[in-house]
């Protein structure tokens, strides 16, 4: 019930109540998978929807990420409270030409949370800097994010180039406009449609 008030806060651009919604969530006790799913996730799904019907513009879409990611601030500790010890090393980041860091942020989080350690490259990412990352901390994977069909072709080269210099490295791919045949297509070795697959394919590749 009241991960409705924390979506209709972000819908609204509330950053404020957003944060404390979250915050008495966390107090109340409510599972903290239901927090981020119906009340910080879905409500971007909204603005992402008018955005494509063109009745909000990207001020807007800015204006919801924002608050969101107050809420996230506070999830952030919580999803990642088991992560003392290290299983494996990723290497994450959104590919070149790609902005969007939301939901790479969560499987950044989800992954800490299950005791891996990640370093986060962050957006905008060239492909020779996941391979030059990969190389310097003997990564076991690379996780690399999309939100733009325009970036995809990013994710393929990249995908191929730390194939080519980084032999026994696992890549896997994620974000809303990758799809399981893409992912084959391109030869990664993993693909989720979210954040807990993304957790459970790492854990697979690790033979945990
Ligand atoms: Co952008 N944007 N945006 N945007 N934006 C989308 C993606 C869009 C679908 C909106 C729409 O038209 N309906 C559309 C893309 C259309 C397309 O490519 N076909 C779009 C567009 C067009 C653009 C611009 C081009 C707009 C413009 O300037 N004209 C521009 C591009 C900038 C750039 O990147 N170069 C742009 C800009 C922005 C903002 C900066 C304003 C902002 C981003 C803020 C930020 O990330 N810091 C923004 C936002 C917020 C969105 C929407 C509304 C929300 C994205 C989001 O954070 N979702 C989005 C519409 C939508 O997706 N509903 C949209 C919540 C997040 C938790 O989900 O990222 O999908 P998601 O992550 C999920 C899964 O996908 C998965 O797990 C996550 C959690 O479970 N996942 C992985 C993600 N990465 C993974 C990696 C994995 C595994 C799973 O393994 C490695």
């Amino acid at each position: 019930m009241a991960t409705k008030e924390i979506y209709q806060a972000i819908v609204t651009f509330n950053k404020a109540k957003t944060a404390e919604l979250v915050q008495a969530e966390i107090d109340h006790g409510t599972d903290i998978s239901s927090i981020l799913n119906e009340g910080l996730i879905a409500p971007l799904d909204e603005v992402g929807k008018k955005f494509s019907a063109g009745e909000v513009f990207v001020p807007e879409m800015i204006a919801a990420a924002y608050a969101m990611k107050e809420g996230l601030k506070l999830l952030r500790p919580l999803l990642a409270k088991a992560g003392a010890e290290t299983k494996g090393t990723v290497i994450i980041g959104t590919v070149k030409g790609d902005l969007h860091d939301i939901g790479k942020n969560i499987v950044t989080m989800m992954l800490e949370g299950a005791g891996f350690k990640v370093i986060d490259l962050g957006v905008d990412v060239e492909g020779e800097k996941f391979v030059l990352m990969a190389k310097e901390n003997n990564a076991d994977i690379v996780a690399m994010s999309a939100l733009l069909t325009t970036t995809m072709p990013a994710m393929e080269s990249t995908n191929a180039l730390i194939k080519e210099e980084c032999h026994t490295v696992k890549t896997m791919v994620g974000g809303a406009p990758i799809t399981d045949a893409f992912a084959k297509k391109i030869g990664a070795d993993g693909f989720s449609v979210d954040a807990p697959g993304a957790v459970e394919i790492v854990r697979k590749f690790m033979g945990q």
